[in-house]
């Protein structure tokens, strides 16, 4: 099996200030718990799997506000050291899996990424939520809202100056971007989605064309030429409400499991997965049997990521068991 050669490294960030809800700080722990690197190795057969702890950081790179950015201080302070980690990580020669947190850190994560790799990268953003605002246009000022907004080349015309963010030195061509399972955007995001030309794949593009045609899409737009590595950011809101409850801000009519896993079994047969974000798993939300479906979720999703199996496999030996 290909998974074999593969190196991963792990990182937790949790981190919650992009958002108002507390708990999904405590998101990579209960994917931990679950057995993720166990699993990594038993299910996809990967060998080598390194342990890189939690980003820890100092909320010292910043001492200014931001008009409608909360908690800006923190979210830049830790990106900062969220970008040197995953750049450590991919330097290492492994394919990064970053656990959240809510979605503020995909700027981190991307940002860390070019370094280590190129700006020609290929994003693609699994979310329910476009994740595109500035902070003029945000509603509700929260940060996890703004990743895309942040990194993008096109975009960068439309932000205040951003103190402390100095070192944010790569930015994202939107062309590189596409999305998967979209189906709330505030009033600006789609005119920014429209008037550049974004590439996105809503739930009636799913519902119509199937999932299986849509990744194909999805990886032609971002990547024409299939030659960049790939960057998966995997926002578990994405996922329909009765699939993933246990979220901060669940809309209905999302993605089945089955089909989020067929996105990510499509992204491993690339062979060019640099990293993957998996976010917006809120424990504290809903009750136990919630949780313990979305983190199971979480999980299937990371699995398919490596190459976790899901074809029936011939058996070894042909013998029928005897009767007794
Ligand atoms: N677009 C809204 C809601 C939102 C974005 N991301 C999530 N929710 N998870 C906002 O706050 O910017
Ligand atoms: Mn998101
Ligand atoms: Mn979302």
């Amino acid at each position: 099996r290909l998974s074999g050669s593969i190196k991963v490294g792990v990182l937790d960030v949790p981190f919650e200030k992009g958002q108002d809800k507390s708990g999904v700080e405590i998101g990579p722990k209960s994917i931990r718990e679950a057995g993720l690197i166990q699993k990594l190795i038993e299910c996809c057969g990967i060998k080598d799997v390194k342990d890189y702890g939690e980003v820890k950081y100092l909320n010292n790179c910043v001492n200014a506000q931001v008009l409608n950015m909360k908690h800006y201080d923190d979210v830049i302070s830790c990106s900062r050291e969220l970008s040197d980690q995953v750049e450590k990580v991919i330097r290492d020669g492994r394919i990064c899996l970053t656990l959240g947190g809510d979605h503020s850190i995909g700027i981190g994560t991307i940002h860390g990424h070019m370094k280590a790799k190129t700006e020609d990268l290929a994003v693609l953003w699994v979310d329910a939520h476009a994740d595109l605002n500035t902070n003029r246009s945000s509603q509700s000022g929260n940060i996890h809202g703004m990743p895309l907004a942040v990194l993008a080349k096109e975009l960068d015309y439309y932000w205040p100056p951003l103190p402390g963010a100095d070192w944010l030195k790569c930015k994202l061509s939107l062309r590189n971007l596409a999305y998967i399972g979209l189906r709330s955007l505030d009033p600006y995001e789609h005119v920014i989605m429209h008037n550049l030309g974004i590439a996105h794949f809503d739930m009636f593009d799913i519902q119509r064309y199937g999932i299986d045609a849509v990744v194909s899409a999805a990886l032609d737009k971002m990547d024409p030429d299939h030659n960049k590595p790939i960057h998966v950011s995997f926002d578990i809101d994405s996922l329909d409400p009765l699939e993933a409850p246990s979220t901060g801000t669940p809309v209905r009519g999302g993605l089945l499991l089955r089909e989020g896993i067929h996105i990510m079994t499509a992204i491993y047969k690339t062979g060019r997965l640099g990293a993957l974000d998996l976010v917006e798993v809120n424990p504290k939300i809903g009750n136990q049997s919630d949780v313990d479906r979305t983190v199971t979720a979480a999980m299937h999703i990371i699995l398919a990521a490596f190459g976790q199996n899901r074809r029936l496999v011939k058996p070894e030996s042909n013998d029928l068991i005897p009767p007794n």
